[in-house]
């Protein structure tokens, strides 16, 4: 047990690390790449817009039915919200389930939030992917 406290402890001392490179790193100093398809500037195919988000299709979809929900605040990742965020947070799980319906996944869908570049995020710009129609066995890399 004590084994692999110690280790729990060290792993999680490694991934904290890799979690500030990954801030450091990747922190855009002007507008993110999914604020510039917010904003137009580059195109995506949309299929949902409020004030306060927007949904799109990924690009290099993982399964066959794959987009993603965006708040408009550029909040870099999950860890980086607080909790003036909590109503955006719940209302992104809403859209990503009227937008699921939407797209007609009547027999469920994924919901994945990749936090940080231990968790597999890419782009530093919070996001849920959804994604739907096909083997739940699949993971997001
Ligand atoms: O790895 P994380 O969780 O950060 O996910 C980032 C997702 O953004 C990946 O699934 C990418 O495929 C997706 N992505 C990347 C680009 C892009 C996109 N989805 C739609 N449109 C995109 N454009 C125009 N450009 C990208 N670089």
């Amino acid at each position: 047990a004590f084994g692999s406290a110690l280790w729990m402890s060290l792993n999680s001392r490694a991934m904290a690390s890799e979690v500030e490179k990954a801030k450091s790193a990747q922190r855009p100093s002007g507008l993110t790449l999914f604020s510039r398809i917010i904003d137009g500037s580059i195109p995506a195919d949309i299929i949902y817009k409020d004030e306060q988000c927007i949904a799109f299709r990924d690009v290099n979809p993982q399964a066959p039915v794959h987009f993603l929900v965006v708040p408009k605040k550029v909040i870099p990742m999950l860890e980086e919200a607080h909790d003036e965020d909590q109503q955006l947070l719940g209302h992104l799980i809403l859209v990503a389930k009227k937008v699921a319906a939407q797209e007609g996944l009547k027999d469920g869908f994924r919901l994945v939030i990749n936090n940080g570049r231990q968790g597999c995020q890419s782009v530093f710009h919070l996001h849920l992917h959804v994604m739907g129609n096909h083997s739940a066995l699949l993971v997001i890399s």
